[in-house]
């Protein structure tokens, strides 16, 4: 699966909406075993969520807008196919989520591309899941200390805090990528699906008991005009450092 959604694959309404289809036919296809997530886009993998789906909007958008991604997260975290992230660029926040959610990361070996859950960098706060995803990778401590400071870390950096898997030259990425499904691949999918449910149930499980409180906590507090010029601030300096 390519992300091309120019200029910088940021994760709208309508780009969840196709990849969710896409995974859905995927994970239905019984010929499909495994997928590898890269993009089309030049140094970046994913901008993240878009934040104009965050901003200005109502709160039904806010809703439908964050259902569609606790779906995309529930599709991936708990898909029975192997998923390997390619990472070929930058993965901030809502990117970084699903590289997160896949079960190997490999990232193209450059220092000027980075990682992480920067969510507290625009003042908002990463929910629950985000958090147990990425505590579920690297450990609590690095989780949260990352978390609170909202770091985005070079790639040789992720690949020290464990965030990635391994680093390879970017034109090496496909290549590699390919190698580690086919070894992902020679054990029965039988025992390897029902070990990944077994480590990753108990967290799938805990948003799909709060799925509705989830969504209105989203909503509450992307509502509020705090975080609303937070989150218009944030925008106005990606457009001041790009002049
Ligand atoms: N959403 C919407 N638009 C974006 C986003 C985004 N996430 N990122 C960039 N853009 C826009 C820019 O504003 C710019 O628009 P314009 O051309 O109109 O000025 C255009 O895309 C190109 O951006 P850049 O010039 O910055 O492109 P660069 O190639 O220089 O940099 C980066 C690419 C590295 C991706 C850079 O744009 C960047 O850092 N973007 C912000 C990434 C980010 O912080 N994303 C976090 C989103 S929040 C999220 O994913 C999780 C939220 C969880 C919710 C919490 C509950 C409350």
């Amino acid at each position: 699966v390519k992300f091309k959604s120019p200029p910088v694959n940021s994760l709208s309404l309508d780009f969840l909406t196709e990849l969710s289809i896409g995974l859905e036919k995927l994970e239905n296809n019984r010929g499909c075993r495994a997928v590898i997530f890269t993009s089309a886009i030049p140094k970046i993998f994913s901008a993240g969520l878009d934040i104009t789906e965050m901003c200005g909007k109502s709160t039904e958008h806010y809703a439908e807008f964050w259902r569609a991604v606790q779906n995309i997260w529930l599709r991936l975290y708990g898909s029975n196919m192997v998923t390997v992230a390619a990472i070929n660029g930058s993965s901030p926040a809502g990117s970084c989520l699903l590289a997160l959610s896949c079960d190997y990361r490999i990232m193209a070996d450059n220092p000027k591309f980075v990682i992480g859950l920067n969510e507290s960098q625009l003042g908002i706060v990463a929910p629950f899941w985000f958090k147990d995803t990425f505590v579920n990778v690297v450990g609590h401590r690095i989780a949260e200390r990352s978390l609170q400071l909202g770091s985005l870390h070079s790639a040789p950096e992720a690949l020290q805090l464990g965030i990635v898997d391994e680093l390879v030259p970017e034109e090496k990425l496909q290549d590699k990528a390919a190698a580690v499904v086919a070894q992902w691949l020679a054990l029965p999918d039988h025992a390897r699906q029902i070990t990944k449910s077994m480590m990753r149930k108990s967290v799938l499980d805990r948003l799909l008991t709060h799925q509705e409180e989830d969504v209105q906590n989203f909503v509450g507090f992307i509502s509020k005009e705090s975080i609303q010029k937070s989150l218009r601030m944030y925008m106005e300096m990606l457009k001041k450092r790009k002049g």
